[in-house]
């Protein structure tokens, strides 16, 4: 029998897909009979109940009086050191390059007793923060002293490079979803709170950035609730929030627009939809999209970074050019109209996401890689 592990994660716990998946990813590898210990400074918000071969180790940051900013990275690092001391951890698996994977490989110099690092890359670390040029040599340092580094997509892949010349090897691991949680739930008494029964319903979920576009979501809701009934629903909270509810006004569109803010139960929410639109001008993966599609809901969107990897046009969902809302808003309405071909889309979903996205085959994945790191055949 191969060697369960002691695995050491930290991830942003309170926020959007990175920490849902690196939560999601420690919940199936306790399953697997591996000891998990997140370090983070919060409870990942996806963690939930207790669970078995899983514990959670605080890090405090001391806001000793002469630091005008307390240093969570020095207090993260000393954490990570102390904890796989203590517990004696294989491997550090860190989400985000910045800071976590600097973090880590301070805490393996701390150590200096062989303990391995896995930093996986989810976008936002290489897509924004590796156009700063003060950052750059740090993300470079960060991805090579690691023992080994994923990307959820083979554009992040292609992006890390392109940005930062690396040319040391990088594995793909894409997004997943648990398919115990993520299928059409049954909503129906819970639709009739938001639309009539001849009315469609297009959502959209984010944690309402720039780079998510969320005045096209707008612009493209308005086109098509020109031909047809229709409501939108936004979850979701963040900077861009203000200029929404702004431009909903000025459009005239406040009947029609439900914010439901953020919301634990994703998969109960999304399975109200009837289109999911992403028209994001940034997205490695887009998590979001698949749980969607998890729960048979095509997503309309753009063809930004890694999105056309998990959506396949024409078949799980329509995609455009970045910006093109009256593309978006075309396709929308046509599958919309076409009860047979939205039908065709949602079980194409489902096969899709179950499929190519399951949960046990890319734990493997990460657990192959624990091992190659490790020297354990
Ligand atoms: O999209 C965000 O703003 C949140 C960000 C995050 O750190 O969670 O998402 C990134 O990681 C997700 C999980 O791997 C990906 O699905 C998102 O596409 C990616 N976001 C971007 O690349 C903008």
């Amino acid at each position: 029998m191969t060697r369960k592990l002691k695995i050491g994660i930290t991830c942003y716990p309170t926020l959007g897909g990175s920490g849902v998946v690196a939560t999601e990813l420690g919940k199936l590898l306790a399953e697997r009979g591996h000891e998990i210990h997140f370090i983070t400074h919060s409870m990942p918000f996806r963690l939930g109940k207790y669970h078995k071969n899983i514990f959670f180790h605080e890090v405090e940051v001391n806001d000793y009086y002469v630091f005008r900013y307390p240093p969570y990275d020095l207090s993260l690092a000393s954490k990570m050191a102390q904890v796989a001391t203590m517990q004696q951890l294989d491997v550090l698996h860190v989400h985000y390059a910045i800071p976590h994977a600097v973090c880590a490989y301070l805490a393996k110099q701390m150590m200096n007793n062989g303990l391995k690092t896995v930093t996986t890359l989810h976008g936002t670390d290489i897509t924004v923060l590796a156009q700063d040029e003060s950052l750059k040599d740090l993300i470079r340092l960060a991805i090579h002293q690691s023992d080994a580094v994923t990307a959820v997509s083979k554009d992040l892949i292609h992006e890390t490079r392109r940005l930062l010349d690396i040319v040391t090897p990088i594995d793909l691991t894409y997004n997943f979803v648990d398919k115990r949680v993520y299928y059409p739930r049954e909503v129906g008494s819970l639709r009739v709170d938001y639309a009539d029964p001849n009315e469609k319903i297009l959502m959209h979920i984010s944690n309402f950035r720039p780079v998510k576009r969320v005045t096209d979501v707008i612009d493209i809701f308005h086109r098509v609730q020109e031909v047809m009934p229709a409501k939108l629903l936004l979850v979701g909270e963040g900077p861009e929030l203000s200029k929404m509810q702004c431009k909903i006004k000025n459009m005239g569109l406040e009947n029609s627009v439900v914010f439901l803010g953020k919301q634990e139960d994703v998969a109960q929410v999304i399975s109200l939809a009837d289109v999911l639109l992403l028209p994001s001008e940034k997205e490695s993966f887009g998590l979001v999209a698949l749980e969607a599609m998890a729960c048979g809901v095509p997503t309309i969107g753009s063809r930004a970074g890694g999105i056309p990897e998990l959506v396949v046009h024409g078949e799980t969902g329509f995609l455009s050019d970045i910006g093109d809302v009256a593309d978006m808003a075309q396709h929308v309405i046509a599958l919309l109209k076409d009860e047979e071909m939205h039908q065709r889309f949602k079980a194409a979903c489902m096969e899709r996401a179950r499929h190519e996205f399951c949960n046990d085959v890319i734990t493997m994945q990460y657990e192959d890689i624990y091992y190659r790191v490790l020297g354990i055949a």
